[in-house]
This record gives structure tokens, sequence and C-alpha cells, in this order.
């Protein structure tokens, strides 16, 4: 339960995980196949064992809500999540014609002179995408991802159907409903993603007048993304909850595939080492009544005093 389930969580499966080869060629100790829940009413679900930024975490919420898929937005928001996905869409492409990016990630964490080379092809990257409008549409955008599966998914009828919204609205017409569902697994688009989606699918549960979640998430990397993915589903159901005027129930987070990188385990081991302290308490404008139209300026955070943040080189 809570944070410290969490952190139990990362203990068990750097003590019985096993170890695992991956897509990113990073290896990894895994499990498969657990469940942390998190009271949404006992405070904000933002890990207080190190320092996890909400900004970041709401921008790219807002991202997934306004159906967008192109990352000039969180850019825009000062937000780099998502860079790395996009710029080897870029740098794999025939139009691309700078020095060799094969394995950036890697290589830049082995070797100085490339790590050079690359931040600056990076930033190149960055700056097209936010002032050439034309580069990025081509190149900012990752596909069939998120936000068009949960705004706009296309049916073989050629009809487009807002998931998002069409759950709100059962939510609200039909509280009881077993089928407050979203997905963003579609088996159809998978060719045409970046990534394929890891938080896969959320469902919606309304009793005594509280809104809970659970999310299905096929692959988590327990260091980098799952703290992000806790705060943005317990972001979620804070704004669906305001809009349909409930209170906030639980987050249920199942994972398949729970895993940490070898190199975020000693990373891992620094934050197992840090006391947990009072989760934040989160507060919403209350004159904005549509989960649609909330900005930044909506969200305020109240008696968050983490430890400080950890870095760790993501794998991509
Ligand atoms: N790939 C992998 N291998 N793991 C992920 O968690 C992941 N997450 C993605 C896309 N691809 C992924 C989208 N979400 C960070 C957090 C979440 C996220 C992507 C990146 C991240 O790097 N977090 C840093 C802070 C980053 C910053 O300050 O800019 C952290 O320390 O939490
Ligand atoms: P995969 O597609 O090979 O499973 O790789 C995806 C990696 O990204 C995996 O380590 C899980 C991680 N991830 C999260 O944990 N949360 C997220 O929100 C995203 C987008 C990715």
């Amino acid at each position: 339960i809570g944070e410290r389930g969490y952190l139990d969580l990362c203990k068990y499966i750097l003590e019985n995980g096993i170890k695992k080869a991956d897509r990113t060629n990073t290896g990894t100790y895994s499990v498969f196949g657990q469940q942390m829940r998190f009271d949404l009413s006992e405070g904000f679900p933002l890990l207080t064992t190190k320092k996890v930024p909400f900004r970041l975490v709401a921008s790219e919420l807002l991202w997934f809500i306004k159906g967008d898929t192109n990352i000039r937005y969180l850019l825009q928001h000062n937000n780099n999540i998502w860079n790395e996905w996009a710029f080897k869409k870029w740098v794999e492409s025939d139009a691309y014609d700078g020095p060799d990016m094969t394995n950036f990630s890697k290589r830049s964490q082995q070797d100085a002179a490339f790590r050079e080379t690359y931040q600056k092809q990076m930033n190149r990257f960055k700056e097209r995408i936010l002032h050439d409008q034309s580069f990025a549409e081509k190149y900012g955008d990752l596909g069939d991802v998120y936000g068009k599966q949960w705004r706009a998914w296309k049916t073989s009828r050629d009809e487009t159907i807002d998931q998002l919204k069409e759950t709100i609205d059962s939510i609200r017409n039909n509280p009881d409903s077993r089928r407050h569902i979203v997905t963003a697994w579609n088996p159809e688009d998978i060719p045409n993603m970046a990534l394929a989606p890891c938080h896969t699918l959320f469902q919606f549960y309304v009793a005594e007048g509280k809104l809970s979640c659970q999310l299905y998430q096929r692959s988590a990397d327990m260091f980098l993304g799952v703290p992000f993915n806790i705060a943005s589903y317990a972001l979620l159901t804070h704004l669906i909850a305001h809009e349909c005027g409930l209170q906030v129930g639980e987050f249920v987070h199942s994972l398949g595939d729970a895993h940490i990188y070898t190199n975020h385990a000693e990373q891992v081991k620094t934050q197992l080492g840090r006391d947990i302290r009072p989760f934040p308490s989160l507060e919403i404008n209350k004159d904005k009544d549509s989960v649609f139209v909330f900005d930044m300026s909506d969200f305020e955070l109240k008696g968050y005093h983490p430890h400080p943040a950890i870095k760790a080189p993501i794998a991509v």
C-alpha cells in the first residue's frame, strides 16, 4: 500500500527478479504480475523518496487529454521526456544527413566525444521542432500513440471513437457500469507507434460516491517510468472525479513485466535507504468543470517535501 508498496516491490524485484534481456539491450531484473494500491483520499501519490517532477507529469497528461501525439507541445512546456523517441525516428529517416546516430543512447553513455555530437544534434532537432512547423509535423509526431487512441480511435467503418469522452459520460450517466474502459492497445496501429503503449488499458469504478481507477501496465520501468505513471493516473482520476462531482477512491496499479534496469540498481538501493514522508495534496481550480479545459495553472500541489532527485539513464 502507498509508497511503502512501491519500495517493497522494488526491493522484491532486486532480490527475486529474473535476469532478463530486453529490447533495449540494457538488461533487467524482472518479475511478472504484481499490483500496487494507493488510497487517493490519503494524499496525492507523488513519491517522496526521490523528487518526481510533477510539472512534467501534468504537462504529459494534458498532452494525452488533448489527443496530441506531437512532441512540439511537450517542448513548448519545457518537457523533454519523449524527445529520444521522436529523435530516433528522425535520425533513422532518409531526410537525416548529420553524423551517424546509430545507438545514440548507449554510445552517449560510454563515449564523451560522441555525447557532445549527440547533444548538439538533439538540440538542433529540438529547435527545429519548436520553430519549423512543417518539420515538426513530419518529425515531431510519435505516431498513433496514447492521445490518438484515447481521443480518436479509428474504426474499420471509418468512424472515430472518443474513448475518454465516452468514458467520462458513462461515469456520469451510468456510474454502476462495469464498462468504464479506455484502451490504448490498438493492435492494428502498433506498427505505426514510436513505442507500443506501456500503460495499456484503464478502468474506472464508482462506489459510495468515490471514483477509483485501475491501470494495466504491460511493461513497467520501476525506477523511471512508474513514478510518473502513478502520479499521472492519480491526476487523471482527480480530474475526472472533479468533473463528475465524485470524491477520489483508490488507484490500483497492475503490472505485467515489472523490471528494474541493471543500470538503475544502485539508484534504487539509494532510494530504498530513505525514509518515507507524507504525500502532498492536490488542489484543482474549482472554476473549471471539464477535463478538457484544464491547463498547467489549474493544478497546485501542497506540502511536497521530497528527498532529492536521483539521476539515471533511460533505456531507448
Ligand atoms: N522508456 C523506458 N525505457 N522507460 C521509461 O520509463 C519510458 N518512459 C517514457 C518513454 N519511454 C520510456 C515516457 N515517460 C522519464 C520519465 C517518464 C517518461 C520518460 C522519461 C524521465 O527521464 N524521468 C527523469 C526526469 C526527466 C527530466 O527531468 O527531464 C526522472 O528522473 O524521473
Ligand atoms: P518495451 O516496449 O520494450 O516494453 O519498452 C518500454 C519501456 O518503457 C519499458 O522499460 C517500460 C517503460 N515505460 C514505462 O515504464 N512507463 C511508460 O509510461 C512508458 C511510456 C514506458
